[in-house]
């Protein structure tokens, strides 16, 4: 099978979760990194360099054996099939890694309204609304709807529904988005136990290793 990834050469959530899933599973892909130039394209044309054609002119975007597929959490479910990191074989635990990837979509909703905000002074205070209210909701719901004896979200392994939860919180706990405090976490040992468990996982270490600029800030969940 020829696979092609594209993204952003950012290890933003929406893209890790399917990267990395391709990574653990061995299995080959290309892994095209585009630049801000070419995104442009995208948004404009719904096209890269003449070549892929991208539905909805949004990213990530998977190219399989030709065709473009398109949508963070298919695409995730799709890498997570082949690389045995989704659980086909039962659906209740297939529905519980689903409502995680959905979970890491609403967030980023949710957030990516306030990126759009251009005035800076504007943009801290509305996430710090944010923060304060459905932001600090969502993220104790999370909390409690993780089992404290477990060590991933779903099942006895690790699935995708980790590793996009790792990413998500990393992203949030990484001091970049102002407004956002980077403890936002601190409460949360559930979550952190989570992140954690990823974060010490030889082949997310090595894929970290391999990928992330040195000393990247994957997050503050360690305390
Ligand atoms: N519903 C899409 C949204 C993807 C999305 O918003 N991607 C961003 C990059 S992280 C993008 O392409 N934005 C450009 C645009 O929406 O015009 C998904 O789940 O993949």
């Amino acid at each position: 099978m020829d696979l092609v990834f594209i993204y952003l050469d950012i290890p933003f959530w929406r893209a890790e979760v399917g990267r990395i899933a391709l990574f653990m599973g061995n299995v080959s892909f290309k892994d095209l990194r585009i630049t801000r130039e070419e995104f442009l394209e995208i948004k404009e044309n719904g096209k890269l360099n003449a070549k892929y054609s991208i539905p909805f002119h949004q990213l990530p975007c998977l190219v399989v054996n030709g065709k473009s597929i398109a949508q963070t959490a298919g695409i995730a479910r799709f890498c997570g099939k082949l690389a045995k990191l989704y659980p086909v074989e039962d659906n209740v635990s297939s529905g519980l890694v689903d409502q995680y990837i959905d979970f890491a979509t609403d967030i980023t909703v949710l957030i990516s309204q306030s990126s759009k905000i251009i005035d800076a002074g504007e943009k801290r205070l509305s996430r710090e609304k944010l923060y304060k209210n459905e932001l600090t909701k969502r993220i104790l719901m999370l909390e409690k709807s993780i089992n404290k004896e477990n060590n991933w979200l779903v099942g006895f392994n690790i699935t995708i529904a980790d590793i996009a939860i790792w990413r998500l919180m990393g992203w949030l706990s990484s001091n970049n988005l102002d407004g956002i405090p980077d403890d936002i976490l601190f409460k949360y040992p559930k979550i952190r136990k989570i992140c954690l468990n990823v974060d010490n996982h030889p082949q997310i270490k090595a894929w970290v290793k391999k990928t992330y600029p040195k000393d990247y800030n994957r997050g503050n969940f360690i305390k």
